[in-house]
């Protein structure tokens, strides 16, 4: 079956690869197609197997990559060499849009983009996720960028690189497990065709990404002050990772830390992005009923 790039809904396999626990990315990521199929568009999930870029990986794709055995973590920096060596590769925020973009694809929903990290050591660590959203056209449905980061420095990066961001009935930038920070937004949008309408004619005027924040359901949020503490346990567990193991160590560490309460949160915010992400895509198909 052919992607309907119109249609589609991008998904990265980083989430499933290495920010969930052992045998939860598999059926979480079957879980979200459900969703997206269930409002009208299509589930583009993004990969790389033996070398090959995909752009809508089959289940069973997704299983072999998922199969247990360490996968590589591609963002926009190490993508090319890990397709040169013919590796198998989980895609990052930035290496999805990029291949994402290249298909076609508009719209592609995640949990929390990457960022500033806090200074933990004495250097700067920025996610490649910021400067993709300012190459690659492609919008980012998120629920702001992780809270274990420097998010009001994320925020600032997204500034200078001239992302616009906007939220979709907020009026701060959230922080993925908190439903705001104490950063702004450049524009709030309370209704989905509005902003689909803006998000597609936004993508052609500029070929630059879009921001789209969702905050985490009310209902799903937790308390500052009990993330606060949950956080400090887990930075001092992570004290010596380093570069690309730091997320995926405190997210590690958190879920554990909070007897599964951050991992609760976390698959709520990334269902509920994937169905706005879902709505844009269907406002913003080209196809017509006969397709
Ligand atoms: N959002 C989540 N869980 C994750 C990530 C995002 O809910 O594991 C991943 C994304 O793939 C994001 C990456 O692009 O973490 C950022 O990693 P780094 O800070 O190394 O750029
Ligand atoms: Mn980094």
């Amino acid at each position: 079956m052919t992607l309907r790039p119109d249609k589609a809904v991008a998904l990265e396999t980083t989430l499933p690869a290495l920010g969930l626990p052992p045998g939860e990315g598999l059926p979480f990521t079957r879980e979200l197609g459900g969703i997206i199929r269930g409002l009208d568009a299509e589930p583009a999930v993004v990969g790389v197997l033996a070398g090959e870029p995909i752009v809508g990986m089959t289940d069973a794709q997704l299983a072999e990559m998922l199969d247990g055995r360490p996968v590589a973590k591609a963002n926009t920096a190490n993508l090319g060499v890990l397709m040169h060596r013919r590796a198998d590769a989980a895609t990052t925020v930035s290496a999805t849009m990029e291949l994402a973009a290249g298909a076609g694809v508009r719209v592609f929903a995640t949990g929390g983009i990457g960022g500033v990290h806090k200074g933990y050591g004495q250097h700067l660590d920025i996610s490649a996720d910021l400067a993709a959203l300012a190459r690659f056209p492609v919008a980012v449905v998120a629920s702001g960028t992780k809270s274990l980061l420097d998010v009001v420095s994320t925020r600032e990066a997204l500034e200078t690189l001239g992302v616009p961001v906007v939220g979709f009935r907020c009026d701060r930038f959230p922080a993925f497990y908190l439903r705001e920070s104490g950063a702004p937004i450049d524009a709030r949008f309370d209704d989905e065709a509005d902003l689909a309408a803006f998000v597609r004619a936004e993508l052609d005027r500029t070929g630059r990404g879009v921001l789209v924040c969702n905050p985490i359901p009310e209902h799903d949020e937790i308390p500052a002050p009990v993330f606060g503490a949950w956080l400090a346990e887990a930075e001092r567990r992570c004290a010596d990772a380093g570069g690309r193991d730091i997320t995926p160590c405190i997210l590690a560490a958190l879920h554990e830390i909070s007897g599964g309460e951050t991992l609760r949160a976390n698959l709520a915010l990334v269902r509920d992005n994937a169905r706005l992400a879902s709505r844009m895509a269907a406002c913003m198909s080209d196809y017509t009923a006969e397709g």
